[in-house]
């Protein structure tokens, strides 16, 4: 099964309102309740419990990092959505907060807290979502310093319908145009909307206000496809990076989809100059991104579940985060960096040295690296594979492969599970190295496999092993001699204290 098919039966025949059972079980239990699952992640978010999809609102407020999310607490499938809560002092230790939103019967988000941004108007937190359905986009407001309460707007949905003489997709009943993106130019708001319209493509629409509170339809912010068909951008984020407009959107109705365009703002239009996949994973998906006091400019991603929908749901949890990734932009291109503070999660070394491999070698580097990073410095001239998750006699393994003279990485899960209901993937990019040695990261976390490759190309995967001891990390020469240098640690869980 393709992620395509994934896509529609998690992602886009959203499950219709379901009664809520008990939540009064706490965080720590709901965690320690799946901490035996060895395909949880431990240093990428997940939803203590349940279904996770788009991070959300996005935002340091008064000194702390809060992630909220998409989230059903009822059980790993998407229906009945939520806004989950999670805070980091430093990025790397961080605690479950109460459910920020939820769907109020009879209310405009009945059947769901679509996704959406925070953002800071003159010191209140102002949270915009899209409720549903129809889809039509909604406000909150905290009612304590911590952004923990929230009290609906009285008046919402404060946009609802479509612009007049848009042929938006969907139609006027059920029109999709979806995820606020919200900034500030003087004493106006801009809203930047999902959408499509129908025989152009994608389409991000651009409303202003005065206030927050009554908004006005401008025209699109920009419109058509990036790389590939499109019918809609979803989660539409907007801001200045460099000396650069960035646009990420999430287009449907592609797999492995998400993209950005580089470029000029001017009269509140987007004129883009060039177009990249952001990940070149087919689980990626709907970052979001913040800018932090010190000026940076973070970005979550969606890694979407690549087994079967029966899988996620028997797991009783699906989905993750990436680790956050701070942007720049450098050579023409974005740069993606994990975020240095995730070095504070290394623990004990697995393995740290020189491998020096005959052509045809193996070398097993470290015995149990299921929740690792590995950073592996390289020639540029040259090859060499990487296995995690392997076992002894590789029947399960995810394979990481630099080949320089087709100036590719491939990383590889179709053989990463025994098991049929993981849907295996073989992703080959384009990696032209931009110095003489390159610096190969990867983050193993359970069933999440993030690889950064020169900071210049990110393949995100996921890998369902079905074996104990598919945990090993492991280094092939498959061409010619390999001699590389390896260190890796085992990394702690990003909701215990260090104990260091
Ligand atoms: N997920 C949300 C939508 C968004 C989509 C619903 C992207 O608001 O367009 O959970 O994954």
């Amino acid at each position: 099964m393709g992620a395509t098919t994934l896509l529609s039966s998690d992602h886009l025949n959203w499950k219709r309102y379901q009664p809520m059972s008990d939540l009064t079980v706490p965080h720590q239990v709901q965690r320690a309740s799946l901490a035996a699952d060895p395909h949880r992640p431990r240093f990428h978010l997940c939803a203590p419990t349940g279904w996770m999809n788009d991070p959300d609102g996005l935002i340091q407020w008064r000194g702390t990092y809060h992630v909220f999310y998409q989230h059903n607490p009822m059980g790993g499938y998407h229906a009945n959505v939520h806004w989950g809560h999670a805070a980091s002092a430093d990025l790397i230790t961080w605690h479950d907060l109460p459910i920020a939103i939820s769907p109020t019967p009879g209310g405009p988000d009945a059947d769901g807290c679509w996704s959406g941004s925070i953002i800071d108007a003159d010191g209140t937190a102002k949270l915009f979502y899209t409720s549903v359905y129809p889809q039509s986009q909604s406000c909150a407001t905290p009612l304590d310093a911590d952004l923990i309460t929230w009290a609906k707007h009285p008046a919402n949905p404060l946009i609802s319908g479509i612009p007049e003489g848009v042929p938006v997709v969907g139609g006027a009943a059920t029109p999709d145009i979806r995820d606020p993106w919200l900034w500030r130019e003087g004493d106006v708001w801009l809203m930047a909307l999902g959408s499509g319209i129908e025989g152009q493509g994608g389409a991000v629409l651009l409303y202003e206000s005065p206030d927050l509170v009554t908004w006005r339809y401008l025209h699109p912010l920009h419109s058509g496809t990036m790389g590939g068909e499109a019918t809609i951008w979803e989660c539409p984020n907007f801001f200045p990076l460099g000396d650069e407009h960035v646009l990420i959107v999430s287009q449907l109705p592609a797999a492995n989809s998400v993209h950005y365009q580089l470029g000029a703002y001017a009269d509140r239009r987007f004129t883009p100059r060039t177009t990249a996949t952001i990940d070149g994973g087919t689980c990626f998906y709907a970052p979001q991104t913040l800018l932090d006091d010190a000026g940076r400019r973070l970005m979550w991603g969606w890694l979407k579940e690549e087994r079967t929908h029966d899988a996620h749901r028997a797991a009783g949890w699906a989905g993750a985060l990436t680790m956050p990734r701070v942007l720049s932009i450098a050579g023409g291109r974005l740069r993606q960096t994990p975020a240095p503070e995730l070095a504070g999660l290394r623990q004990s070394l697995l393995f740290d040295g020189r491998v020096t491999l005959a052509p045809g070698e193996k070398q097993v580097l470290a015995s149990h690296a299921r929740h690792a990073e590995i950073v592996i410095t390289a020639p540029r001239i040259g090859s060499f594979t990487v296995g995690v998750l392997s076992n002894p006699d590789g029947s399960e393994e995810v394979l990481i492969d630099y080949d320089e003279d087709y100036a590719t990485l491939l990383v590889s899960t179709t053989h990463a599970s025994l098991s049929d209901t993981a849907q295996g993937q073989a992703i080959t990019a384009p990696f032209v190295p931009e110095g003489e040695m390159i610096t190969l990261r990867v983050f193993v976390d359970g069933s999440v496999v993030e690889v950064f490759a020169d900071d210049t190309l990110v393949v995100s995967a996921r890998a369902y092993p079905t074996k104990a001891e598919s945990t090993a990390l492991v280094m092939y020469a498959t061409g010619p001699a390999v001699s590389v240098t390896c260190q890796a640690w085992a990394m702690r869980d990003l909701f215990s204290r260090p104990t260091s």
